[in-house]
């Protein structure tokens, strides 16, 4: 059965429930209200997306899709696939030196995502050619049914540990609101406050956080030949392992992915990316809500989260995230 609620409603709900000495806790709006569609958090206005895409969407054989939260490596995976599947092979594909990973690689719902028509064109997708590689946010029971039975296509999902997710995600918001792009929301975001969002669920498109990575982690291990699990910290320690390991998954020839690897793992690297000028001027999604590209490269670290989290915080984002997580075999390198 299908569920539409907005955050507020959920918010009203809590607060009826929650006890005398949780009151003060209860988190208030922060910058954007989510609407919810069957247990998962999207964006506002996301919906008529998320229905097109599952109603309409059909796959070909050799799709690849990205699956990852915000936050979570999105950029830099879009442009370490995107690199590996057409710019190393041929000489006719734009490159990362030339656009940003965003502009290369379409999240399909922001692609579908129209504020003010409902109607999404889903044709969109059938324009391009094969093999086509697509993103999203979106947990995999959000997936187009087809996407999900059908064999012949591959997920690369990855995610972040959630401490960082949270660092890199509050301060991305900040932007934003600095920008005036999030309407009726100015100055600061108070950490505490959108922490506490983040913990409850609320913050983030695509979640709750540990719901849409377990869903993930869990088809990976059903069915390893279709979805391959892959965080950042793994990129970080070892990019050019995990590209190997993305070659083999992807099906592309060994001898290819021996000869391109480094290249592909150098011309995606933080530091290559963040000195381009097409990121440091350029801006994503121009008609939509105009996103500047050097906002997605920031510190590319892990381990950010130190510098902010109280031991509270701690214990709480391990409570609320981090174990359902580790319940189940998920680690992240902190
Ligand atoms: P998105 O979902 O909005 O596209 P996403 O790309 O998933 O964001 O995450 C952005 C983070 O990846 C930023 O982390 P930070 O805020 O902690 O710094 C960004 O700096 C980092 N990032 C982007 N590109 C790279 C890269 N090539 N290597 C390492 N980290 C990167």
């Amino acid at each position: 059965m299908e569920s539409i609620h907005s955050q507020q409603q959920v918010e009203a709900e809590r607060a009826a429930e929650v006890s005398t000495e949780m009151k003060d806790s209860v988190p208030p709006r922060y910058t954007v209200s989510f609407d919810k569609y069957e247990d998962i958090w999207v964006g506002p206005s996301f919906i008529p997306a998320l229905k097109a895409l599952q109603n309409e969407f059909e796959p070909r054989p050799g799709d690849i899709f990205l699956a990852s939260l915000p936050k979570t490596g999105t950029t830099w995976t879009k442009a370490l696939l995107y690199t590996m599947i057409y710019a190393s092979c041929s000489n006719n594909h734009v490159t990362v030196a030339e656009k940003n990973p965003h502009a290369l690689v379409p999240t399909m719902e922001v692609e579908l995502f129209n504020s003010s028509n409902p109607h999404c064109d889903i044709s969109i997708f059938s324009k391009l050619p094969s093999p086509r590689l697509l993103h999203t946010h979106l947990p995999v029971q959000a997936l187009p049914p087809l996407v999900r039975s059908f064999s012949d296509c591959k997920i690369v999902s990855v995610t972040r540990n959630p401490r960082d997710t949270f660092v890199s995600l509050w301060k991305f918001n900040g932007k934003l609101v600095e920008e005036g792009l999030v309407p009726g929301v100015s100055g600061e975001i108070n950490m505490e406050t959108a922490f506490d969002a983040f913990c409850s669920g609320f913050l983030i498109h695509g979640g709750p956080f540990a719901e849409n990575v377990l869903s993930y982690w869990r088809e990976s291990r059903r069915n390893p030949n279709k979805v391959m699990f892959l965080t950042y910290e793994e990129l970080q320690a070892d990019c050019l392992g995990c590209v190997k390991r993305l070659g083999i998954f992807l099906g592309c020839s060994p001898h290819l992915v021996q000869e391109n690897a480094e290249g592909v793992v150098e011309k995606c690297s933080f530091g290559s990316l963040s000195k381009l000028d097409v990121n440091r001027t350029g801006r994503v999604w121009e008609n939509k809500i105009g996103i500047s590209n050097a906002h997605f490269f920031r510190e590319g670290k892990v381990g950010e989260w130190k510098k902010y989290f109280t031991p509270q915080m701690e214990k709480r984002i391990y409570r609320e995230i981090e174990q359902k997580l580790n319940e189940e075999g998920i680690h992240f390198t902190y």
